[in-house]
This record gives C-alpha cells, structure tokens and sequence, in this order.
C-alpha cells in the first residue's frame, strides 16, 4: 500500500455566508459554496481532484429534530440518511470530543437530508426514525466524495421549539454562524489526523476466559430468574459490559447493605473476602459466585502459607477489589507491598517464614524485580506453585510489547479502572513508544493520530471485541488502513460454569 499522510481538506458549504463564518479556522483549506440542496457539486467534485488526496468536510447550519440540542450547538453525524441511502461516517466521535475539547456543544447521531426547508409541526415525522437533526445538500455531497475521508458537521439554527420562519430564525442563524468560527479550527485538526496507516492487532487481547465466564454468569441469570439479578461492585472492570448488562436488568451495587433479603447476588470476577460470603450467608442471599478460578487460586494459597506458619507479602495495589478480597483471607498474616519501596521496608515477623503472592493483573516485569528484592531481604522466601499473574495477563503484555516495538502510537481499549487494561499501556510506553488507554472510540485524540502512521492496538482482558472494532472502523474512516495481526500465542483456555448456572 503507498502510504499517504494527512489529506488536504476540502470544506463544502451550502452558502457563501457559511463559508465566510467558517473561514477563520481554516487556514489552508479548501472552502467551496456547494449551494442548497447542492446544485453546484461539480465544484466540490473539481476541488476534490484538484487537491488530491483530499478529505471532505460539509459543514454549515441545520435545523434540529429533537428536544434537548440547542441553537448554536454542534450536531456530528454518524449517519446521514437520504433518498439514496445512507452513509456511515465511523470517525464521528472523534470529532464530538475534538468539538468538546474546543469548548462546544456537541451532539453526535444520524442527519436526515431533506428536500425542503423543514417548518413548523414537521420535526416529529423526521425524527421518528432516530434523526437527530436535518439539512438539505449533506447526502448529495457526500456521494462525491469517492472514498475520501469524510465528516457532517452542522450548527444548530432552528429547532422544534425555534422553528424556520418564526421571530427567532434571524438570532438563531446569527447564534449559529458564530459557532461556526469555532468549527473550521477543529476541522483542520479533523483533517491533519486523516491520512493512510498501517495497523498492527496484537493477539491475544480482548476478553480472557475469566471474564467470558462471569459474563456468561450474570448474562445467564438474567434469562432464567426474576430480575433484578444484583452484582456486587462491577462483574469485570469496564463500562460498556457493565452498561450492558444494566441496561438487560442487571443491578450493580457497592455493598451487599444494597441488596434486598432472599434476592440474588453474583459476586464479581475479581472476587471476595470470606467476610462478605459470611455475610451474605448471613442475610439469606442467594449468592453465585463469578470469582474468576485464577483469582481463588490466589485465596487457597494465602489460606496454605498462613496455615503452614508463613508471613504472606501480597504484591499489588492498594484498595483493588482483587487485593481487598485476598488480603480478607488472612488479614492478620498478610502485608500487601506495592512497589520495590515497599519491598525494601516491609518488616515480618519470622525472616525465615515468609511467602509471597500477586495479584493476577499486574505488569510481570514490575512484579519481578519487587520479588527479587524480597528474595535478597528473605532468602528463603517462598513462592506459588505456578505463576500468580495470571496467562490471559502474560500473554497480552508480551503481545503488546511486541506491537508497541513496530508502532507510532499504540491505542489500548478498556476503561480506566481495569488494572490489566492500564498494564497493557505502561508496558507499551516502557518500550518507549506513545500509548493511551481509550474506553471507547471517542477518546481517540485527533492530535495523536496526526503523529502516527504504523498504530498498534490492543485491548484489556476485560474489553469487548466490539470497541476495538468501532477503533478499528473509525480509523478505516480516516484513510485507507492495512490491518496486520501480531500474534505473540493462541489462547484455548476455557473455564466451567458454576452448578447454578450450569443446572438452568
Ligand atoms: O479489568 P478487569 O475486570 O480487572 P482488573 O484488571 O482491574 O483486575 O479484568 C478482569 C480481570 C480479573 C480478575
Ligand atoms: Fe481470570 Fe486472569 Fe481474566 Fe482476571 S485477567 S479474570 S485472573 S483469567
């Protein structure tokens, strides 16, 4: 593939009006007035070839369908409904974050092209079909773009409530035009991240078989007992699984305190203290237990050290659930150490009984040198029988290293609280190359992008295929993109589903 940097950018409007509010933010664009309902696209199409490879940007004002989008505020599509079909544009978020850094309103959901001006007690219909706004050229336009990155961006001048036509259209249209200003900057920017790349997927990434069984878990129970089904803390450490289990019914709560006698509770894949199984032994709850099994491994050999007279040092991070539920197994005979300082201050009481054990997400390098730094204080310090950072762990740092070795930018997909997810980045920037944990496809920073031509990508044990699949898509949106994958090895691990689940 011949790679191309960033495209020149083309911004196609409907009047000269537009064009001039747009203009100051567009230092060495392209601006084309297109007309309404674009009459004058053989502009655009001559623009496009003239500044080949190029990237189009439709822009100008619109009228919004729905309640809650303001005058003078921003609306991305990520869709633009015609008559002649419908045009996905993946790299929308993106700009919805981009227009927020900017300080602007923006909104991001499907623009539905109309063949006239859209009056009063006509916005009802248009957004029946879950169109957030309307225009009139952006559909036509977009057909010209022959595969050149794209993006719909309109202002807001009227709405249902401040229709055409009424006392307000004037003070709308000026509201409107003044955003605009704001618009053309966040366009260049837009355009400076478009660009042909190569990315590089590393394998194994995404869900691991702990977190596949604990959503199989409460995704089951969901389909067989009455709801709510109640999840203490979150069933795995990200939010788009968590919303989704929400939004099928499930209750996710802080404490057992929250959970209603006799109902049914699952407890999360990092697990728990004996405590709070007492405890819901205690209240009568009907408990299933979605601790993933590399996690109770963990728990059994805290309970075996302590049993055999042994200090354990558990190596992890302070307030993690994983970390409060093995600490709670022998909370008198364990002392947690977080880092190589800790490991050279932690006092015991036998030097020669001490045992050490991890969390199972931490990074292994870390991890090993806070080790060797006990094995120095404590030579007979003894260890788990096999690794404690667990396979799904190991197997995405290693494949993550690898990628970040060939990449510009390595983007990491999982949320902010999932410890893994968070390893996955720092082992990439320890090889020296930029890397961000993103939750989702709008967290991509346009800026990074403008910077990166080779991307690596990888995702957390605990995110789902489908945000590395819109990262994916939205980038593909951006240029043309050649997709390789790095395997560093094959996963077949699978674990059992408890009885409960299983007898359903
Ligand atoms: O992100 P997770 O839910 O958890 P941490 O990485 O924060 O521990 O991933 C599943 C891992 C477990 C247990
Ligand atoms: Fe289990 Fe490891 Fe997955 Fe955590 S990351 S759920 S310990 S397999």
């Amino acid at each position: 593939m011949t790679t191309a940097g960033p495209r020149s950018l083309v911004v196609a409007t409907a009047t000269g009006v537009e064009a001039a509010a747009t203009r100051p933010g567009l230092a060495g664009a392209t601006l084309v007035r297109a007309g309404v309902r674009a009459r004058r696209g053989d502009r655009v199409r001559s623009a496009l070839i003239a500044n080949s490879p190029a990237a189009l940007a439709i822009t100008g004002v619109a009228g919004a369908l729905v309640d809650g989008i303001g005058v003078g505020e921003v609306v991305v599509a990520d869709e633009v409904r015609a008559s002649a079909g419908t045009h996905r544009l993946a790299a929308a978020p993106l700009l919805v974050t981009a227009l927020r850094e900017a300080g602007l309103t923006a909104h991001l959901g499907p623009i539905r092209q109309s063949g006239h001006m859209v009056g009063r007690g006509e916005h009802a219909a248009l957004a029946a079909d879950g169109s957030i706004a309307v225009d009139m050229e952006s559909g036509v336009l977009l057909q010209l773009a022959d595969g050149a990155p794209t993006a719909v961006l309109r202002v807001v001048s009227d709405t249902p409530d401040r229709p055409l036509w009424s006392p307000s259209t004037v003070s709308g249209g000026l509201t409107a035009l003044r955003t605009l200003r704001t618009v053309g900057t966040v366009l260049s920017r837009w355009a400076a991240a478009t660009g042909d790349r190569r990315l590089v997927m590393a394998s194994p990434r995404s869900f691991c078989a702990g977190v596949e069984r604990a959503i199989r878990i409460v995704d089951s129970l969901l389909q067989t007992r009455q709801a709510p089904v109640y999840v203490r803390k979150q069933i795995v450490h990200n939010s788009r699984v968590v919303h989704g289990l929400e939004g099928r019914g499930a209750v996710f709560v802080d404490e057992l305190a929250e959970v209603p006698d006799g109902a049914t509770v699952v407890f999360s894949a990092h697990g728990v203290a004996p405590a709070v199984r007492a405890d819901a032994a205690l209240r009568g709850l009907d408990v299933v237990d979605a601790t993933c099994p590399l996690v109770a491994k963990v728990h059994t050999e805290a309970k075996r050290f302590v049993r055999d007279g042994h200090t354990v040092l558990l190596i992890g991070h302070a307030g993690h659930e994983e970390v409060e539920g093995t600490l709670g197994e022998e909370p008198a005979d364990t002392v947690l150490v977080q880092s190589v300082h800790d490991a050279e201050r932690v006092q015991v009481r036998d030097p020669e009984r001490v045992a050490y054990l991890m969390q199972t997400t931490l990074a292994a390098d870390e991890a090993a040198d806070v080790v060797n730094v006990l094995r120095e204080r404590f030579p007979s310090l003894r260890g788990p029988d096999s690794d404690d950072i667990c396979y799904a762990t190991t197997n995405r740092q290693r494949a993550v290293r690898a990628v970040a070795r060939q990449s510009d930018l390595v983007l990491v997909a999982g949320s902010e609280n999932s410890s893994n997810s968070r390893r996955l980045v720092e082992v990439a920037q320890r090889e020296g190359t930029e890397a961000h944990l993103v939750d989702d496809a709008g967290q991509v920073s346009l800026d990074w992008l403008a910077r990166a031509r080779t991307i690596g990508i990888s995702a957390g044990a605990s995110a789902p295929a489908e945000v590395v699949d819109e990262i994916v898509a939205a980038l593909g949106a951006l240029g043309r993109i050649r997709i390789d994958t790095h395997e560093t090895t094959t996963e077949k691990i699978n674990f059992t589903l408890p009885k409960e689940v299983r007898q359903q």
